[in-house]
């Protein structure tokens, strides 16, 4: 893609927000917060009194790494953009890191300071031997030391290929992984997936849930309004009804979000007036078609279904308007290429289950040599999913490949056992994973979260049984099914297997 090509010297910045202040869109709406809202104007202003900050102040060099702590807020927007801005590299991280992840990061990713929100500052001081910090709104803090600095601050002439983000997997389980992006991957997602499949336009208002320390949200929520002169909406404690109200509110065109955050959205929409909302992406874990099927009954909006992963920084494969399948993500983005693999590594054809490879403008660089060794050959990125195509070129999505379940000799996928689930009346929310059993291997067990009015009784777990006995192939069905208030999920949404399997 010709528009994929960029100078080999590049400061990301430049091109999104300078750009717009430079050809008279300052006074645009850039940043709307729950208490300010910012102009392209204001947002720059911001952008260059904590660069100067960052590099006087704090006597940081190009390169160096910043740690950043803070809920979805247009400071902590500003303070990502001042990091690439002044030639440094942003290390964001999710707001419910505890102590140990946070130390895990500071040492992995080398960081020589932190910016960080107040009510975030407790974990942080916890980590032995921190970075220095400096608090986004303390009397000595970010906001206090940026009056003393009203000079523009010039981009640093970084390289198109200069490191300005490194990411860590929001992971389901264990240790975070890091991996590295460049000035112009933060381009390259912006003049993909929401140039091709959503069709971002200067008069969208972005808005969503996922935290900015998450890549789904910096693009999402930041990069991807600020590219085309739009505007994205930030909220700081993104609930269902507060995302609702805030879509009204702010008359959004576009809503990032997960699948379990639609599907909580989806009893209260008649409550809201929606009428501005034009598309609804949907990522992080697989979009049940249930959810899909609900959401355009209770809104009219056919869902964006799209993978992306911290890896390859935004999503990859999706399908909007007219493209979409149902059951499957889509068809890669422009500018990716993908293919199914099976375990020795070989293309497999249409109809065959096997792990998804993915190759395009951004690709894996992980701080770990091990992992660079083992899930990155030739560009191209193995993935941790378990895919299938059709015919046409359409990709579906079957599982982890760590959590195929496999009994009696079968393999089955939770999310489609999950699918069906959430096909019942009954059920809000599930999830699906294999329990250890001495005759079979593993069995299917099913976790289940009752919508209101439905009792957890022995006859309710039969009904779902037989329910998706009758709706696939009956050795699929959950033999075990147990009832739960609440499933473990990540900050992202995304189902935490491994603690369902323990519990
Ligand atoms: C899973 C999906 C089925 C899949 C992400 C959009 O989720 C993101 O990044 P992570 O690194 O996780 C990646 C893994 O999540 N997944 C994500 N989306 C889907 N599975 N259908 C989907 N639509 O297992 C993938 O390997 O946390 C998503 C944009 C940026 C991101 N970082």
């Amino acid at each position: 893609l010709p528009a994929l090509q960029y100078p080999a010297r590049l400061n990301c910045v430049a091109e999104l927000l300078d750009r717009h202040v430079a050809a008279g869109r300052g006074g645009r709406t850039a940043i709307v917060g729950d208490t300010v809202t910012w102009t392209y104007a204001d947002l720059m202003q911001r952008v260059d009194r904590i660069a100067h900050v960052l590099r006087t102040d704090l006597n940081l060099v190009p390169g160096n790494r910043v740690l950043l702590r803070g809920a979805n807020c247009p400071m902590m927007a500003a303070a990502i953009l001042a990091v690439f801005k002044a030639g440094l590299v942003a290390v964001p991280t999710m707001p419910l890191l505890r102590a140990r992840e946070l130390g895990i990061i500071v040492d992995k990713a080398r960081v020589n300071a932190v910016l960080c929100a107040r009510p975030l500052a407790d974990e942080l001081e916890q980590v032995a031997g921190h970075p220095p910090v400096v608090y986004f709104q303390d009397p000595e803090g970010l906001e206090a030391r940026m009056a003393y600095h009203d000079a523009p601050f010039a981009p640093v002439d970084t390289a198109g290929d200069d490191v300005c983000l490194i990411a860590f997997t929001s992971g389901t389980t264990g240790i975070p992984k890091g991996t590295m992006h460049f000035h112009r991957d933060i381009l390259a997602i912006c003049d993909c997936f929401p140039r091709h499949t959503l069709g971002a336009q200067a008069d969208d208002v972005f808005i969503g849930t996922p935290p900015l320390a998450f890549t789904f949200g910096l693009g999402g929520l930041l990069l991807f309004p600020l590219r085309v002169g739009a505007a994205g909406v930030l909220l700081e404690k993104p609930a269902p009804e507060g995302l609702l109200a805030a879509i009204e509110r702010y008359k959004a065109t576009v809503c990032f979000t997960a699948p379990t955050f639609y599907r909580q959205m989806t009893l209260l929409v008649p409550r809201y007036d929606l009428r501005s909302l034009q598309k609804c992406v949907s990522a992080g874990e697989a979009l049940p078609l249930a959810t899909r099927d609900a959401w355009k009954t209770a809104t009219g909006i056919a869902m964006i279904d799209g993978i992306g992963a911290t890896e390859l920084l935004h999503i990859f494969i999706s399908a909007s308007g007219a493209d979409i399948r149902p059951g499957a993500t889509g068809r890669p983005v422009p500018g990716y290429r993908a293919c199914i693999l099976d375990d020795d590594g070989a293309p497999v054809g249409p109809g065959v289950i096997g792990r998804l490879a993915v190759k395009g403008p951004t690709g894996c660089r992980y701080l770990a040599d091990e992992r660079q060794r083992d899930y990155v050959l030739d560009g191209w990125n193995l993935t941790g999913d378990s895919y299938e195509t059709d015919a046409d070129g359409y990709f579906y999505y079957r599982s982890r490949t760590d959590d195929m379940i496999i009994s009696a000799g079968y393999n089955i996928a939770g999310a489609e056992v999950e699918e069906v689930l959430l096909r019942h009346p009954a059920v809000a929310e599930c999830g699906v994973v294999g329990r250890a059993d001495e005759e079979r291997g593993q069995i299917v067990e099913a976790h289940v979260v009752l919508k209101p009015g439905f009792e957890p009784t022995p006859e309710t777990a039969c009904v779902l049984q037989d329910f998706v006995k009758a709706q696939i192939a009956p050795y699929k069905y959950p033999r075990a099914v147990r009832f739960t208030d609440k499933l473990p999920r990540t900050e992202t949404g995304k189902l935490q297997r491994y603690k369902l399997r323990l519990s």
